[in-house]
Formats: structure tokens, C-alpha cells, sequence
């Protein structure tokens, strides 16, 4: 298979106006009759109509009610002898299908016993013959028949019209949308459900229904999404006065699903992992992923229902504002300026560790991609979350104020059309015209043409006689494949400076009249500026990229002392807690690069690497009287092995892995006194809450926990891991219970195996929670090799089931993707797993299949024997013959 090229977009030679589906559903075989009206585009040159389709069985196609000749070229339907003129005429389309043994999870499939759709990208194509592209959008009527006993419940997009009983047990529902769409946010579920309800009247007094559906046993779990649906609803109306357009909106949750969620018109379809959740059963974090994915759903009925994309190479469109969109949401609803701040660390910590990596990668590519093979490997987090920063990047630009300006003449502009990266700009651009973005338009477009991370260097220059602070600032981008040179991007610098005393100094550059404010963000458009500070009494230490203002490597070489400094004083909670990640990973560079650091026959590193004063200042952090909780829990926790991995130009995972464990164990050790004083402090129930506040000091006293099992495994004190199994006896919630579970496993410590059996015996009946007790075993740190046997003894548990997308992540995703420490094994028996797996889930489903491909990415920077073995394991898996297109594309980048 070819490629798809951005440039060959051409508009489509019909426009579909309307949509009949008529469904008789079963699983084995159910019957589909597509009835379209459908006219000739003028402005496209006369052709056939040519309708994608997959896996299709075709039964009839008629046209304006006669029988018509067609072909086939490949998977397309072509019609040649179309009636000629502009006219509307009306095409019939009979297909059957089989969702039963739909294994992909894409286009009619069915879990448990009910029938799901999942349509984007391409899935429409596997349920009708259709112009399968988001740029043709028509209007739905849609009729679904079904067994009434089997299948209570039938729901599909927009306003229920009719319902009613049919002969043979049977019964119907008719579904009609009154937005148009594109086919892939069209969707369907029918079967044994039960809704949590809830009216409301908008801001604009209309009235809607809310309904979360899900299987009846569930009903408890429902009322977190449902008070985010709502959350969600007011905040878009309150933030950029977008109200919902729908008088009923659904969500539904299916335990199958290849990804988090989906926003079909009115009835998005969810992973129940972003739906289900009592205090019993999910995490902390589970409940802001729910809040979050709710609202990033839910914020799609506007960017990207009613304004949608021209073609799949725009999907940053939606995508990327989507999740800027879901980001400022989880903030505001967090509340306090230190529980933004966290946001803001969380979501940076995901691009630095997984996007960066990808943008250095072989499948690097821009924000708005060239060219794809299988767009479903396209939904990555360049697209989402890079995707995002770029959209966070223009709303700095032009402010907050500008850019609800910029939201609402971008809907003036597009409502009802399938529009370009482009056309979202020039919006937010029009509506600011005197802003940096429209000065530099062209070129801030360059964050959507050019791949790659760019690295902005600092360097600050004092002269004590002139009170003159130098700083200049100059960006590069290495190459990335098919992008040899790079042209400079828009990096808007948000900077602040510290005096001797840690006090933020007035900002004065040369040629003001007066200093101005202590912070201000300043625009590098050119390879190189500098910026001339007056007035300056000593030498500061300059304070970059707050808030983390640009999706950029920042290259300062600062002392120890300075990000002392910046730890203990910078205003911005972002860079003091950028400051101490910036001191540990020094320490472990410098660890993982000093050949007088060894590592015993065990693989671990005895002699002591973490220096007095770094222990100190994490110390001072944990003991903070100001601080938050959640805050604290992010400074004191170290790099990840990917990050750091990332800093390096040889990768040894195995070197990595002993570095940073030993890092914690030392800090586990130094401050252990201070872990029992944290773990006394913050760990004390009361009734659970999800909110900011009291999951922050949850998560402290977890990480604490975790820190005191570690110091005991080295003292071989018992009196820690005891506390911690009693604490998993006793846990109120799951956020404490699972992190009381996790200190056992993570510390290896004897208690774990009972702990993990009592857990298994609580839970066996909640698939999510087995999804937790199964990474956390995959996830498990690595002791002399023990992890890997133990996942392949997971997979043969009675739990296990790998057509379930879930349960495949919960063990073979959290081991090859997760757990770089035991996952890069000398013996390349990790590789093989991985190959093994590629290709059995590849048979299967083809998207979960190349996720996973993906595990081997940065191969080409592993060192000996791991390279090898790693290019050879990706090898074989390329010389399979009939491997998907997601696969093929995945292995043909890593091995280019
Ligand atoms: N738009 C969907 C993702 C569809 C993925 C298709 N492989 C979910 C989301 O981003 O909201
Ligand atoms: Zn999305």
C-alpha cells in the first residue's frame, strides 16, 4: 500500500446530503440498507463515484429505484453510469456484515453482548459503502431492528423519533441527528444498558437530558463522569460561551475499546476505564483522567463536530485544541494557583517523556503530518499533546482575552465546515491583529510544518560595572526524517530573574525609561537575540521558559547553586520544580557516565551517588510549611528512566535502571525520618474526596510509603513493610490501598505476595481493578530478570484475555513499553517477547498491534548488545508477509 499525501487532497466529486441506515442487527450477521442522496460536485470534473468499503458483503445497489451496473476496484464501489446533470439522486446500497467477528474493534463490533461502533478514522467504511472522508458531511436518519429481549436498549446519534414493538420478539428505534456530520463521528450501541440520568437547563435556558449508559451492575460508578459531563457543559458555556446543541446528550461505556474515548454527535462511546469509578475501585488519578477525558470528549461537540477537519492530515485541528481545551479545564476545576501549577507539571511531563521522544524519533512528525500510510497511527501525542502546546503557544501570544476573540471568530468563520490548521490560525491571527502571532504568522507555521523539538540555548553574561545582565538566547532543530534543514520557529520566552536573595528583580532592558514588572515573555523569532538587562546590583539567576511557554529543550548551563536557587525561590512553581528535576537528572548523568560507579553481580550500585546538599534541598522540600502536597510529591519524585534516557547519546537501559534505583534507594534512606514525619502528616483518612487538595496529600504519603519500604528493604526493618500491609488491609479507598500495594511490590519485599493474592481475591469481579493488579506486576521493578517469566505466567491466567484492548496494555504494554529496566534484557529475551506479541495481537487488531510496535522506536540509540538484538527483534516482525498496514508502517520507519 501507498501513501497518502497532504498535497494530493482533492475535493470530493459528490457531496452526500442525507443518510437513511436501516440496521437489522445480529451479531453474526447483520443486515445494513445505506439509502443516500447524493449530487455531483460542480466544481470537480465529471468522474464515477468511487465508495470506500472494508470487509463488506454487497447484496444490491440501486440507483433512483432501478437496478445499476457497478465494479469493484480493489475494496472501492464504482459507479459509472450515474445520472448526468447536478441533480440529487438517490442511492441504495444492501451490505451485510459481521460483527461478531469484528476482533479489530473498528466500524460494528460487539463486546459482551451489545453492539458498539467505532468509526474514526476509517471505520464508517466497514458498516456501509460511503464517501468515508470528513469533508463529505450529510444529514443521518437511522433505523435500528432488533431481538427486544437481547437488546433493550438502541441507541444512535442526535433525537430518539420513534420506538416500538416489531413482530418475532423484535423491536425498533429511529434516531435522527439534527447536525450534519462527517461518517466517522456516526455510532450506534444497542443492548442490555441502564442510564444514570440527569436533566439540566443551560445557561440559555434550554433543557437537555444527560445520560451515562452502562452495563446494570455499574450504575454505582457512574456519578463522577456524570458531575464532569456537567462540570464540562458549564465551563465551555462559562469559559467561550459554546453551549451543548443537542437536546439530549449520552455517553456510553464499553469495556472493548482500542483507545480512551470517542465523540460521536451526541453519543460518545467510552472505555469504561474513563467512565466507571467509586472511591472503592479508582484511583485518584482515575478520577481526573475521567474529569479530563469527559470534558475532552464533550468539548468535541465544538472543535471537531461542528467545525471538523478538511482530511486526516488537519486532525490537530480538533485534536490539539481539544486538548488545550481539556487542559485549561482540569485547571480551572483544580482550582488554587499551586494546583494549576501541578496540572501543568503533569501534562509537561507527559510531552517531555513520550513526545519528545517520538518528535526524535523515527516516526517523527509535524503537527500537521505530510504523509501517512494507516492514519490510525497518526493519533499520537504530536498530535494531541504537541498539537496542544502549539494552540497554548497562540493563546500566550495573544492573550486570554484575544483568544476567546480568536474561538469566536474562527466559529463565525467555519460552524458547519470541514476546515485546515490553517484556517485556526488565520482566525486567531485576524482577531489580534496588532499580537506577535499576526506579526510573525507565517512563521509561528512553522510549529505545524516542521517535526522535530527545537533547542533554545541561554546564556547570561554579567558586567558588575555596568549593572548590565546579558542574556542571549539562540534555537536549533536537529533533522528529522524527510526534514533535513530547519527554518526558525516563534518561541515565545516567558523569563523572570532572581537576585542574590532569591527576590525577584524589576526588569529593565535597555532603551526603558523604567523597569516594568518582574516577569514578561519575550518573542525569539530569529536564530539568535539578545536581551540587555540595566540596572541589575548582582548577578541573577535567570529563571526560563516559565510555566513552560514553548514546547522546547532549554540548554542553561546553570550551577548547582543556582538551581538551588530556583528550588528554593523562583516564583514560578513550573521551574522550581523544573530546578530539582534539573538537579537529580544531573546527578544521574554524571552516575550513569563515572566509570568508579559499579554495579554488583545483582545489577546494583553500592557506593552512595546522591550528595549531601541534593538530599538537603529535597528535604527542605518535603518539610516545606507552604507547599502543597501534590507539589512536593512531584519534586520528590526522580526522572523518569525515559527522560533520562532521552538526555543521553547512548542509551544503556541497564545502566539507566541501576543509576536511578539507586538514586532512590539513597533518597529513600537520607530522608527516611523525613518520609515517616510526611507519611504521619498527610496520611490520615476522613471521608474520601477527588479534589486537588486531598488527593495531593494521598499521593504524598503514597510516595512516602513507598520511600519507607525501600529504606526497610535495605535495613531489613520490618516494621515499615508491616504498616504498609496493614494499610492495604485497611485502606478506606483505592488511591491508598493500591499505593500501599504498589510500596510491596516496587520494594520486592515478602508481604507482596500475599498482599497481590488478597487483592486479586477482593477484586475479581471488577475488570478495571485487574487491569491495576496486572500492570503493577508487569510494571514491577526488575530484580535479577524475575519480571519477565512473570509475565508470561500472566498471560496464562484465567483472567487474561488478549482480544480485550485493556487487559493486552494491563500486561504486554506495561512490561515492553512501561518497564524499560526489565524489558532491556541482556539476553534479548524482552525483544522476543515484544516480536512474539506484534504479531499475535497484529492477527487481531492492528491498531493495539502497532501501539505496541512502537516499543522499539529508539533502538537505534540503544548501546550493545541491546542494539542488535533490538534491530533484529523489529526485523522480524517486518518480514512477516501479511502484516496490517499499521504494523508495516510502524516497522518500516523504525528499520529506514
Ligand atoms: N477522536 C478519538 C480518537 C479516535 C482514534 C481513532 N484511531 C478520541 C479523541 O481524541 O477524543
Ligand atoms: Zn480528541
Amino acid at each position: 500500500t501507498k501513501a497518502t499525501q497532504r498535497l494530493d487532497y482533492a475535493p470530493p466529486a459528490y457531496w452526500i446530503d442525507s443518510v437513511e441506515l436501516t440496521f437489522d442487527l445480529d451479531p453474526a450477521k447483520t443486515r445494513v440498507l445505506n439509502r443516500m442522496r447524493l449530487r455531483r460536485n460542480p466544481g470537480v470534473a465529471p468522474q464515477p463515484l468511487r465508495l470506500d468499503g472494508e470487509e463488506l458483503n454487497l447484496a444490491r445497489v440501486m440507483v433512483n429505484g432501478a437496478g445499476s451496473s457497478f465494479k469493484m476496484e480493489g475494496d472501492k464501489l464504482v459507479l459509472e453510469n450515474l445520472p448526468e446533470g447536478n441533480d440529487p439522486f438517490e442511492l441504495e446500497i444492501f451490505t451485510t456484515c459481521a460483527p461478531a467477528k469484528n476482533t479489530q474493534l473498528s466500524g460494528l463490533y460487539v463486546s459482551g453482548d451489545t453492539f458498539f461502533t467505532q468509526c474514526e478514522a476509517e471505520g464508517f467504511r466497514r458498516i456501509t459503502y460511503f464517501l468515508d472522508r470528513p469533508d463529505v458531511m450529510a444529514s443521518y436518519q437511522v433505523l435500528l431492528r432488533a431481538d427486544k429481549a437481547q437488546y433493550p436498549v438502541l441507541l444512535s446519534n442526535g433525537n430518539l423519533v420513534e420506538s416500538g414493538e416489531l413482530d418475532g420478539g423484535r423491536h425498533f428505534a429511529r434516531w435522527a441527528d439534527p447536525h450534519r456530520k462527517p461518517s466517522y463521528l456516526f455510532a450506534l450501541v444497542a443492548g442490555k444498558l441502564v442510564a444514570r440520568e440527569q436533566q439540566i437547563v443551560s445557561r440559555a435556558g434550554k433543557p437537555h437530558l444527560l445520560q451515562v449508559w452502562v452495563r446494570p451492575g455499574d450504575l454505582g460508578k457512574t456519578e463522577h463522569a456524570m458531575n464532569s459531563l456537567m462540570a464540562a457543559i458549564a465551563w465551555d458555556e462559562a469559559r467561550f460561551g459554546l453551549s451543548l446543541d443537542l437536546e439530549r446528550f449520552m455517553i456510553v461505556a464499553t469495556s472493548d475499546f482500542n483507545m480512551g474515548a470517542m465523540e460521536n454527535k451526541g453519543l460518545n462511546i467510552f472505555n469504561t476505564k474513563y467512565v466507571l469509578a467509586s472511591e472503592a475501585t479508582a484511583t485518584d488519578v482515575d478520577f481526573a483522567n475521567i474529569e479530563s477525558v469527559v470534558g475532552h470528549e464533550y468539548f468535541h461537540n465544538w472543535t471537531g463536530n461542528r467545525v471538523t477537519c478538511r482530511d486526516w492530515f488537519q486532525l490537530s485541528l480538533k485534536e490539539g485544541l481539544t486538548v488545550f481545551r481539556d487542559q485549561e479545564f482540569s485547571q480551572d476545576m483544580a482550582g488554587s494557583p499551586s494546583a494549576r501549577a501541578v496540572k501543568r507539571i503533569e501534562d509537561v511531563r507527559v510531552l517531555r517523556t513520550a513526545q519528545f521522544p517520538e518528535d526524535a524519533g523515527p516516526m517523527a512528525h509535524p503537527v500537521r503530518p505530510d504523509s501517512y500510510v494507516e492514519i490510525n497511527n497518526f493519533y499520537t501525542v504530536t498530535i494531541y499533546e504537541k498539537g496542544a502546546e502549539v494552540v497554548r503557544m497562540q493563546h500566550n501570544l495573544v492573550g486570554r482575552e484575544g483568544f476567546a476573540r480568536g474561538m469566536k471568530l474562527y466559529f463565525e468563520r467555519h460552524d458547519g465546515h470541514a476546515v485546515t490548521c490553517d484556517d485556526f490560525v488565520q482566525a486567531m491571527a485576524d482577531a489580534n491583529p496588532a499580537s506577535p502571532l499576526a506579526l510573525h504568522l507565517e512563521q509561528f507555521k512553522r510549529w505545524y510544518s516542521q517535526a522535530g523539538t527545537p533547542h533554545v540555548k541561554a546564556v547570561g553574561q554579567y558586567d558588575a560595572d555596568a549593572r548590565r545582565y546579558t542574556l542571549t538566547l539562540s534555537q536549533s532543530c536537529a533533522a528529522t526524517p524527510g526534514q533535513p534543514e530547519k527554518h526558525p520557529f516563534v518561541i515565545p520566552v516567558a523569563l523572570g530573574l532572581l537576585g542574590t536573595d532569591g527576590r525577584a528583580l524589576p526588569l529593565q532592558l535597555e532603551g526603558e525609561a523604567a523597569a516594568g514588572g518582574t516577569e514578561r515573555t519575550v518573542v525569539l523569532t530569529e536564530p539568535s537575540m539578545t536581551l540587555a538587562f540595566v540596572n541589575v546590583d548582582s548577578p541573577p539567576v535567570p529563571s526560563l521558559l516559565r510555566g513552560f511557554s514553548a514546547p522546547v529543550i532549554l540548554d542553561c548551563e546553570y550551577g548547582d547553586a543556582e538551581l538551588l536557587a530556583l528550588l528554593t525561590h523562583d516564583g514560578d512553581a513550573f521551574n522550581r520544580w523544573e530546578a530539582g528535576q534539573r538537579l537529580m537528572l544531573r546527578i544521574a548523568i554524571n552516575a550513569i557516565a563515572d566509570e568508579a560507579v559499579t554495579t554488583d553481580a545483582a545489577g546494583q550500585i553500592h557506593q552512595n551517588i546522591l550528595p549531601a546538599a541534593l538530599a538537603q534541598a529535597m528535604r527542605d522540600v518535603l518539610r516545606h510549611p507552604q507547599l502543597d502536597a501534590a507539589f512536593k510529591e512531584l519534586v520528590l519524585t526522580l526522572p523518569s528512566e525515559s527522560y533520562i534516557a532521552e538526555q543521553l547519546g547512548v542509551v544503556d537501559p541497564q545502566r539507566i535502571h541501576a543509576v536511578r534505583e539507586a538514586l532512590r534507594q539513597q533518597l529513600a534512606v537520607a530522608l527516611q525520618a523525613d518520609w515517616a514525619w510526611a507519611w504521619e502528616e498527610h496520611h490520615a483518612g476522613g471521608a474520601h474526596r477527588p479534589d486537588a487538595v486531598s488527593s495531593g496529600r494521598r499521593a504524598l504519603a503514597g510516595l512516602a510509603l513507598s520511600m519507607l519500604c525501600l529504606a526497610a528493604r535495605q535495613s531489613g526493618d520490618a516494621v515499615w513493610p508491616g504498616k504498609t500491609y496493614q494499610r492495604f488491609k485497611d485502606a478506606g479507598n483505592m488511591t491508598d490501598r493500591f499505593n500501599a500495594l504498589s510500596a510491596l511490590v516496587m520494594s520486592g519485599h515478602e508481604l507482596a505476595a500475599p498482599a497481590l493474592a488478597r487483592f486479586h481475591a477482593m477484586f475479581k469481579d471488577d475488570a478495571l481493578v485487574l487491569d491495576k493488579w496486572f500492570a503493577l506486576q508487569a510494571g514491577s521493578t526488575d530484580r535479577g530478570g524475575n519480571v519477565l517469566p512473570a509475565v508470561k505466567a500472566l498471560m496464562k491466567h484465567p483472567d487474561f484475555h488478549i482480544k480485550n484492548p485493556n487487559r493486552a496494555r494491563s500486561v504486554i504494554f506495561s512490561y515492553c513499553s512501561a518497564n524499560p529496566g526489565a524489558f532491556h534484557r541482556q539476553d534479548a529475551a524482552g525483544y522476543v517477547f515484544w516480536a512474539d506479541r506484534v504479531l499475535e495481537l497484529d492477527a487481531l487488531n492492528p491498531q493495539v498491534a502497532a501501539r505496541l510496535a512502537r516499543a522499539l522506536d529508539r533502538w537505534n540509540r540503544l548501546a550493545e548488545p541491546y542494539r542488535t538484538a533490538a534491530r533484529e527483534a523489529i526485523a522480524r516482525v517486518a518480514a512477516k508477509p501479511d502484516l496490517s498496514n499499521d504494523v508495516r508502517e510502524v516497522v518500516t520507519r523504525a528499520l529506514a
